[in-house]
């Protein structure tokens, strides 16, 4: 009698060599945006994309800050049955994000490079391959790859299958959600990125970000969350920075003070990574450089790893 195994499909290791360096291929004068998958979930099905459950999966990156928000989006709302997530590899080569054994294979389509999924949307797509990327099951498509409008689809749009009691996007608190988002946007989550290298934009891009913090210790001296009562994509957007600024943006200390210089914020961020939501989506190994640990947390904590969803413990 013979047995026939299925084997999962992963792409071949990474190899700059052969397959040069990740790059956008667009011409430059080529009027289309980079990122030009912009479709919405809608709650009453009056789009293309109605909120029905199991219709959906999310390509995320574990390593990805922006991938991260939606994926946060959906643990701390529940809708882990609702929408799949599976995770590319940390590392890629000119091919672009894979499905390597690190972090298992596609479950749903089975391809083994995330380019797969924007070839069979768009042939010869020349924009951004990016996490985080959400996939149609139904009509066999990319729904959107904008990670902004995709966190407020998932946290507005499933209203009849969330956690009860769970709003991270509560319409009276909305106004003020944005209000912070125009400064903490652009001095923490960009301005991590910006205030790594040399010269006066750097330097600027470094005040800019702990005038942010010191703003931000201000505003939760009293401790709770950022808005209202409960987690918000306020508190999503700030964590999935805060979580890689003391092992990422900043394990050289050359970006200044660690986070633990901000008594109130570093309380703050160290809650936030106790939550189970929040626990279950950082995966701190994906982005942190060797040796380095976030100063708001004790060392111990960085044992309990999250696995992925084969249950691969690394
Ligand atoms: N950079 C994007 C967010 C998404 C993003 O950069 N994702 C990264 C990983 S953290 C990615 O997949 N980059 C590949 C690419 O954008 O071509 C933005 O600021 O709008």
């Amino acid at each position: 009698m013979t047995t026939t195994t299925t084997r999962p499909n992963f792409a071949s290791p990474v190899d700059t060599e052969r397959h040069g360096t990740y790059r956008i291929t667009q011409a430059p004068d080529d009027p289309r945006p980079l990122y030009r998958f912009t479709g919405r979930l809608t709650a009453d099905g009056s789009g293309p994309y109605p909120a029905v459950p199991g219709r959906y999966h999310l390509y995320a990156g574990w390593f990805c800050p922006w991938a991260q928000r939606v994926v946060l989006e959906i643990a701390v709302n529940g809708l882990q049955d609702v929408i799949g997530v599976s995770y590319v590899d940390d590392a890629r080569d000119g091919r672009g994000w894979a499905f390597r054994e690190t972090h298992g294979p596609d479950p749903v389509n089975g391809f083994t490079l995330l380019r797969d999924a924007y070839e069979a949307t768009e042939p010869g797509f020349d924009g951004h391959v990016s996490v985080p990327t959400l996939w149609d099951t139904q009509t066999n498509r990319i729904v959107s790859n904008d990670y902004r409008t995709l966190g407020l689809d998932v946290a507005t749009a499933f209203t009849g299958f969330r956690h009860p009691g769970v709003d991270t996007y509560p319409a009276e608190h909305r106004a003020e959600i944005e209000e912070l988002d125009a400064w903490v946007g652009p001095a923490v989550n960009q301005g991590v990125g910006r205030a790594g290298g040399d010269g006066p934009v750097a330097e600027q891009a470094r005040a800019d970000l702990h005038a942010a913090f010191r703003r931000l210790d201000e505003r939760l001296v009293d401790g709770g969350f950022l808005v209202g009562h409960g987690v918000t994509e306020a508190d999503i957007r700030l964590w999935v920075t805060l979580a890689r600024y003391d092992v990422q943006g900043n394990a050289s200390g050359r970006l200044g003070p660690p986070l633990s210089a901000y008594p109130n914020l570093a309380r703050y961020a160290a809650y936030l990574a106790e939550l189970p939501a929040f626990r279950a989506t950082t995966r701190w190994s994906s982005f942190s450089a060797p040796g380095a640990r976030p100063s708001f947390l004790a060392p111990s904590f960085l044992a309990n790893e999250p696995t992925d969803p084969t249950g691969d413990p690394r």
